[in-house]
């Protein structure tokens, strides 16, 4: 079966005993590819307050996770990999990355299965900027995020990653980024559908190659612009 549906069912954090099967045919969206396959399997829908995705089922967030439950992070023990193809590999902390200049952007959220996030600020730094400390070397094709969930995994162009809005996130609503968004640090990857933004990021290898991740692995398209 092929994986169109994002994400896994979580056990009892998802809520889908909650909202049962026929308010998920609402959420998943009637001009959204709401297949069977998609209903049976469904996304990974969270909500911590309880009630809050029985109201505006518009432009909610969904919490994805391909893997279910992730070990919580503290930015404390927080590293980031910044390895492969590149003459001065490095790890930072999170207070390294911290300490690096930060821009902050607001934009849309989308995520390629039809819902999205209008007017979301987002602050942190350029992966372009850690590329161009790492110094990729002549061999250098593409760049692969990878997330500490152990599995997730993300592959773009050299050129893609060092767009200026693809960034590490450090922040979202002027507030760290929340375990549930892929705190303490995730990839926001501003023009590109929300496949690409890696969760929960712990490495950030320059591949000789631009080979596909997890997503792209499963049907998605490996140039995630939105759009093209
Ligand atoms: N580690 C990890 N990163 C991930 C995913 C995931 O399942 N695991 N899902 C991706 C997809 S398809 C989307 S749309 C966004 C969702 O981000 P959110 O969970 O903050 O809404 O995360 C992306 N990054
Ligand atoms: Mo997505």
């Amino acid at each position: 079966m092929d994986a169109s549906p994002e994400g896994a069912p979580v056990g009892r954090r998802a809520v889908l005993g909650l909202i049962g099967l026929g308010a998920l045919g609402v959420i998943t969206g009637s001009k959204v590819q709401a297949g069977l396959s998609e209903l049976l399997a469904p996304v990974q829908l969270r909500d911590p307050t309880g009630f809050t995705s029985m109201v505006p089922l518009g432009n909610t967030w969904r919490y994805y996770s391909v893997t279910g439950e992730v070990e919580p992070r503290a930015a404390e023990s927080y590293t980031l990999k910044v390895s492969g193809l590149v003459d001065r590999p490095a790890t930072y902390s999170y207070a390294d990355l911290e300490a690096l200049p930060q821009l902050s952007f607001t934009d849309t959220f989308q995520c390629v299965t039809g819902w999205h996030v209008p007017d979301v600020p987002w602050r942190g730094l350029r992966v372009a900027d850690l590329l161009e400390r790492a110094a990729p070397t002549d061999e250098a094709v593409g760049v692969r995020f990878r997330s500490f969930d152990g599995v997730y995994s993300v592959n773009m162009t050299l050129d893609q990653a060092r767009a200026d809005d693809v960034i590490v996130a450090l922040r979202m609503y002027g507030k760290p980024v929340t375990h549930d968004h892929g705190g303490p640090v995730r990839i926001y990857s501003g023009s590109m559908y929300g496949y690409k933004s890696t969760k929960w990021l712990s490495e950030i290898e320059v591949t000789p190659d631009n080979r596909p991740g997890y997503w792209e692995d499963r049907g998605y398209p490996l140039n995630g612009i939105i759009g093209e």
